[in-house]
């Protein structure tokens, strides 16, 4: 289940998109009656067809702004040679 404030009901994964990757956490819990399961999401307490027909209305959509996935990474990398010496290198990478 998305967290509080996610705008797409059906981004179970919370990565922004509705994928592949929702449908397999929706299915892993097919047809499983428990309270406050990821793929319940009309919250009814079953994972069935009613709630596949929900991640389908919001298949391959993705929230507004760029999705997780493409959002700049930095990566920081630090080395030490033998006399002490200190280099840092940073880069951002995008996707
Ligand atoms: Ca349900």
């Amino acid at each position: 289940m998305p967290p509080h404030g996610a705008s797409l009901l059906a981004d179970i994964t919370n990565d922004g998109l509705v994928t592949m990757k929702d449908f397999a956490a929706q299915a892993l819990y097919w047809m499983t009656a428990q309270s406050r399961q990821p793929g319940d999401l009309n919250r009814d307490g079953l994972v069935n067809a009613a709630d596949l027909v929900l991640l389908a209305e919001d298949w391959l959509k993705q929230k507004s702004g760029p999705p997780a996935a493409d959002l700049p990474i930095e990566i920081e990398a630090k080395a030490w040679d033998f006399d002490g010496l200190v280099s840092k290198i940073s880069e951002l990478v995008t996707n």
